[in-house]
């Protein structure tokens, strides 16, 4: 049977974004794997075909989403922590999980720049680099977790019976990458930066984030100029690829031990002010509401904070009477991670787990522990992690409304048979 013509990358996507998706691919599902074509020296990516078996389609997400390593929640696609047990340190691109407000604009890097504005520059008038100028500066490259503000949040609700608004991610909202690219310092201060600059506005090339009949405008968020100057990168390469499009090519911020928000994707223009600086995703959202908090709400969440999980789906069976090798890992945006102890009988007895990695600012450890049930029934498994600032996971975790920095021990339910 002949197929049909194959729609091209642009209208794909925008009837992906559509929602019209199965009946558009219908057609590509039985084809061989459809390629896109190929912009700038970015690699072809095989698309997802909604409809095959095991695939799952994300309205506006490019790369595909294997069910074995992702779960899709609206726009977003988290990835499975449970499944993590057979990647190492650093996280795959095609095991990444993808945090998009509205959908992955496939971008060209040769008509891409980036624009620098506002009265924080010396010139006070824009100043471009386009891609090409960019490669050419000195490069960097780096670790570096990237954590959405809210991973973990359903454990509000699931282990602590209180609601929270937003995406309901597990614990598979993080991911951590080799990231390449220049330092944001060198590009402010070639572009002129002033000496009283206090804020900066990067905004991505994504498409408006309207919500409940709201325009909230491109997404974008104030970064102090310090933590600029500090860590922070334009990044075109991740894990030794040009970025793939759903982790904001051609080129992304990435903000080390921040907040994922923070790492604005396809960045198109930043910013530069000399006084502070707000937007909504840090106005209305990015801050803590809640009985715990100043009315009104916290100052803008800057730091992710500390976690741990074992790599085993939830109500997973295990057999009696034989040794299982749990495994898991643990990371801190505080500090190195010190150590992991863990109980499999409920919180009663706890003993170390023993760690895989060296502990390092911006990475994650693995670990692990032996371990012999005896009796069959339910059983909640726990683990928590003390990092080298002494901090430690709590067993319960401060409450805000929209459910960001969850950081109490989980409860990991299994059953021995
Ligand atoms: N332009 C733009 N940048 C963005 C976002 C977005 O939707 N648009 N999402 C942010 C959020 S909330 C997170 S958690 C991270 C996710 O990065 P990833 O999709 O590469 O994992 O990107 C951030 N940068
Ligand atoms: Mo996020």
């Amino acid at each position: 049977m002949p197929n049909p013509p194959a729609p091209d990358r642009r209208s794909l996507l925008k009837l992906l974004a559509a929602g019209s998706a199965v009946s558009a691919l219908g057609g590509l599902a039985t084809a061989a794997p459809a390629y896109a074509g190929t912009s700038a020296g970015h690699p072809a990516r095989p698309l997802a075909a909604p409809g095959t078996a095991g695939v799952l389609a994300a309205p506006g997400i490019v790369k595909p989403l294997p069910t074995e390593y992702f779960t899709v929640r609206g726009t977003n696609a988290e990835a499975r922590f449970d499944a993590f047990g057979d990647t190492g340190t650093i996280t795959p691109n095609d095991r990444f999980f993808v945090r998009d407000h509205t959908s992955t604009p496939v971008l060209d890097a040769a008509d891409w720049r980036l624009t620098l504005w506002g009265d924080g520059l010396h010139g006070r008038h824009p100043v471009h680099f386009t891609y090409g100028q960019l490669r050419a500066l000195p490069s960097v490259t780096r670790t570096a977790l990237i954590e959405c503000a809210g991973n973990g949040r359903s454990l509000y609700t699931t282990q602590q019976g209180e609601p929270a608004t937003g995406t309901a991610w597990t614990l598979g909202a993080v991911g951590a990458a080799r990231w390449r690219g220049v330092r944001l310092s060198d590009v402010l201060r070639r572009a002129g930066i002033a000496r009283d600059a206090v804020d900066l506005l990067p905004r991505g090339l994504d498409d408006p984030y309207v919500s409940g009949g709201v325009d909230y405008g491109r997404v974008r968020r104030p970064l102090p100029v310090a933590k600029a100057f500090d860590d922070v990168i334009l990044a075109y390469e991740m894990n030794g690829e040009p970025l793939p499009y759903d982790h904001g090519y051609p080129v992304r911020l990435v903000v080390p031990s921040w907040v994922g928000i923070a790492s604005i994707k396809w960045l198109g223009d930043i910013e530069v002010s000399t006084r502070p600086l707000t937007s909504p995703w840090s106005t209305d959202w990015y801050r803590l509401f809640g009985a715990a908090h100043p009315a009104g709400g916290s100052a803008p969440i800057s730091r992710q904070t500390l976690k741990s999980g074992y790599q085993l789906p939830f109500g997973a069976t295990l057999e009696a009477g034989r040794v299982h090798r749990l495994t898991g890992r643990a990371w801190s945006a505080l500090a190195p991670v010190r150590s992991v102890e863990v109980s499999t009988d409920g919180g009663a007895h706890w003993r170390r787990a023993h760690l895989h990695d060296a502990p390092r600012r911006d990475g994650w450890v693995r670990w692990s522990v032996p371990w012999r049930p005896d009796h069959t029934g339910p059983v909640t498994l726990l683990s928590r992690t003390t990092d080298l600032a002494g901090n430690a996971q709590p067993d319960r975790a401060v409450h805000n409304t929209q459910g960001y920095l969850f950081n109490a021990v989980v409860r990991h339910p299994v059953t021995v048979v």
